[in-house]
Formats: C-alpha cells, structure tokens, sequence
C-alpha cells in the first residue's frame, strides 16, 4: 500500500439516482484517475437547493448503489452549495472528476485541484434498471433551434431523463446540435428518430407541431410539445384522443404552468385571499429584430401566437375557460402579422385582458384584482419570482418570494417525466381542457386577423 504522501485522491459528486450505466462507467474511470475515490452522494435538501428535480431513490438506496460498484473506498453526503470546496481542502484531494455535462461549471475548483471532465456516456439504456420500476426516460429533440438550445442544460436537472439524439429535416443544424451538446444522434429521418426513444420534446416551428405530433403519437411515443401546441381547436382535440387511445402522454409545455411559483400564485389568488377575482391583466412585450422569425413568418409569426400562450395561460389559470366572447385588436405590419395585440375576454362574472407584442414595449406585469385586494406580478411574472398581495390598507400589503431555478424548462421536463413513469398524474398543472380552449383562442385569434 503507497504511504499516505504518495497516495493519489479523487473526489466525484452526484445524485446517482436510478442508478445506471452512465454513473458505472463515471465512477469506475473517476477511480482509474487515482488511488482513492471519494463519492459525495447529493441529499434531498441539497438537490431541492440546486433545483435538481424528480429525484426518485432514496439518500440511502443513492449510497447503497454507489457502494455496490466497489469503486467508492469513501462515500460521504453533499448537502450544501460551496461543500466541493471544503472537502477538496479537508480530504486533501488531487483531483475533482465529474461528466462531461458540467464542462466548465467547476473551473473554479482549478485552484485547489486538477479538474477532469469524463465524457458522460451516451445511450443509456435500461438494462441496468430491469430491477426497478422507472424507466430512465430516453428523450429526442424535433428541432435543433433556439428553444432546442435551452433545453439541453436543463434536461440534466433532471433525474430519470436523458436526451439521445436530435431530428431536424436539415441533418446539417441536426448533426451541429448533436456535436455540440454530445448527444448519440442526430437524423433526418423520423422513423430513426422513433426508433432510438421513448419520447419527444418538438420545439420546431408552431405550423409543423401538428403532423410531428401526430406521427410521434402514431409511433407510441410521449410528446412534450413547445407552446402553442396547435393553432385549432379541433386538432388538439383530435391529438388528445389519439394520445389516450396510443396510451401516451402528451402535454403542452408552457413552462410557466409548471412553475412552483406560478402554482403557488394560483393557490392563494384562487384560496379567497384577494376576495372574488373579476379583473385580470396579462402583458408579455419584448421588442423583437425585423429579421427575426417572429416578425417575418408571415404563418407562425406574430405577437400573439409568440406570446398569447402566457397571457391566455394566466387569463385561463385564474377565471377558466368558459369565457363568453373575445375581442382583438391588432397592429400590423405590411407582412399581416400583428405587432400588437390588445384582447378582451369577456367572462360571466369577470373580464380579461391579454396584451401582446414584438414593436411595442408595455408593462410585463400580470395584475389580479379581486373584491379584497390584487395581486401584482411584475415583470418577468411568466417566470414568478415573486408577487405582493396587497390590500386597501397597504400596511397589510405582503411580498412573497418563490423559487426559480435556471430558466424554467426543467419544471416541465421534470413533470413529463414524472408522468410518463405514472407516479405523478399532475394533470391539474396544465390539463387537456386547458390546452384545447388555448388552441381555440389561437384560432379565434387567426381567424380575426385575416
Ligand atoms: N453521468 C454520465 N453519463 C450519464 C449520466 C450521468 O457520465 N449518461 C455522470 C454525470 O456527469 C455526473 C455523474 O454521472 O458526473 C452523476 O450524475 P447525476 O447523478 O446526474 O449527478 P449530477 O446531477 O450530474 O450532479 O454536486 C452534484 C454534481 O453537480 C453532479
């Protein structure tokens, strides 16, 4: 045995949750980097802290796995934000090893130790899983676009999910994609693409969602689909019945549906705090680049269906949708498509307002007035940070905070997959009625702008 001196540490950190290959192969190559390996296994507290959602193990049965490999010679708990730091001092660490989806985010660490990123392992397939009931959900992008870009850095905060591969028509922005975010494939071909997952995130542009969905459904795969999901009320009906009849899940991602504190906003507008709710006001504005899709994609493009997923959301969340009539009214460009979008929603006790734009700059709040008080969400409310609750005597006025981690799409990946593996029917976050009678605006709303 090497005397202390000579003896070569490595440290590695992670959930380890739903045990797979991809953590075999990290640890075993983490160990080959040294003498002695040191395993920090996440706690609850501290992946609820670093928003790493959908945790299925147990600490102990985390631990109990990580021990299994005989890779470990220690295996201690993280709990806390800034513990890398200490533990590389207090065990005197040689070297801190982690997969290659975190390239870069411990740089810092380069001053106490030599810092290895290991590629992480592509593919993983369940065969380490048959044991357990939760498959480790293999996830294809339809689109390699914007939208597409963000959802890869969330994906990892979330347990029970790993993203294969990527479809685009154009192979080329695919294969990009896949080279830049290390994914194991990239293809033109959607038969490929069905072939190698057990579901799909379509962020590819509003017009195209329809036939993806239907054809990922058609192939008994789950659809995550990007907002608005469909622009006809007849088409999400008919997606909706294919899905129950294919016995898959498929949900509309508007991330601030999914959002902890969006639910909690609804929870208290909706407990009676703010009296009878009869006014709400939704603005969602970002002044957008003539060149930009938005402004240019005469059939996709436009302020409100780029923006009237949020607003309607909230106008919907909060008085259903049961609304009597609705009234737009519009700016346009030379194109057609709507720079600004005031809507009027007209409810048997309440009323609305939705205003959207790309050329025009409002307030981004979302204001809930009720018989008691209102509730003010500033600007970016799609995202609720925080919100006041505030009354006639504002002495009574109360600020809330919530959490928000990363920028919101891990929230709805985390749900996908909680019910997709049926543990967690949170239909009530966003449910079919809801998502229908969003795609019944949309059409109102295209039909009112020819
Ligand atoms: N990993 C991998 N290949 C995969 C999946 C995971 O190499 N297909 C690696 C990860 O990069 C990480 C380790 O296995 O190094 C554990 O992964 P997770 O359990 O997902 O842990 P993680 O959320 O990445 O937390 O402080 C915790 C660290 O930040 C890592």
């Amino acid at each position: 045995m090497k005397d202390d001196k000579f003896i070569k540490k490595v440290i590695t950190y992670g959930s380890f949750d739903l045990f797979h290959e991809g953590h075999y192969s990290l640890l075993q190559r983490a160990k080959a980097l040294g003498d002695y390996l040191i395993v920090g296994v996440t706690t609850e507290h501290f992946d609820e802290n670093r928003g790493k959602l959908n945790v299925i193990d147990s600490l102990m049965e985390r631990i109990e796995n990580v021990k299994k490999t005989g890779f470990a010679d220690e295996v201690i708990i993280e709990d806390h934000v800034g513990q890398k730091v200490e533990d590389i001092q207090k065990y005197q660490i040689d070297t801190f090893a982690i997969g290659s989806d975190w390239l870069g985010n411990f740089d810092y660490l380069k001053d106490l130790c030599d810092v290895v990123y290991l590629d992480r392992t592509k593919g993983i397939s369940s065969t380490m899983r048959r044991e357990q009931n939760y498959k480790i959900i293999r996830l294809g992008m339809v689109g390699s676009g914007r939208i597409a870009q963000r959802f890869i850095p969330e994906a990892k905060y979330v347990s029970g999910l790993n993203v294969e591969g990527v479809y685009n028509p154009n192979i080329e922005s695919a294969e990009n994609f896949a080279k830049q975010h290390s994914l194991d494939f990239a293809t033109d071909n959607e038969e490929e693409l069905y072939e190698k997952v057990d579901a799909v995130n379509i962020a590819s542009p509003h017009k195209t969602h329809y036939g993806y969905i239907k054809n990922a459904l058609l192939h008994g795969k789950h659809v995550l689909c990007e907002k608005p999901m469909v622009l006809e009320k007849a088409q999400a009906e008919e997606l909706f019945d294919l899905a129950k009849k294919q016995k898959c899940i498929l949900m509309e991602g508007i991330k601030t549906a999914y959002i902890p504190g969006f639910i909690r906003l609804l929870s208290l507008a909706k407990s009676g705090v703010i009296g009878e709710i009869y006014d709400v006001e939704s603005c969602f504005t970002r002044l957008t680049a003539a060149h930009l899709r938005e402004m240019i994609d005469i059939e996709n493009g436009g302020s409100f269906t780029e923006f009237g997923s949020y607003t309607v959301l909230a106008i919907i969340k909060l008085l259903g949708t049961d609304f009597h009539d609705i009234r737009f009214d519009s700016f346009t460009a030379e194109n057609g498509i709507d720079t600004y979008t005031k809507a009027y929603f007209k409810y048997d006790k309440s009323i609305a307002t939705s205003k959207t734009g790309l050329t025009v700059k409002s307030d981004g709040h979302l204001l809930i007035s009720g018989t008691k008080g209102y509730i003010m969400v500033e600007a970016p409310w799609w995202k609720t940070k925080s919100f006041e609750i505030c009354y006639e005597d504002f002495n009574q006025n109360e600020k809330v905070f919530t959490k928000f981690l990363g920028d919101g799409l891990r929230y709805e990946l985390s749900d996908f997959v909680s019910t997709i593996n049926g543990y967690r029917h949170d239909e009530f976050k966003l449910s079919k009625r809801e998502s229908i009678a969003l795609a019944e605006v949309m059409e109102k709303f295209l039909a009112n702008r020819k």
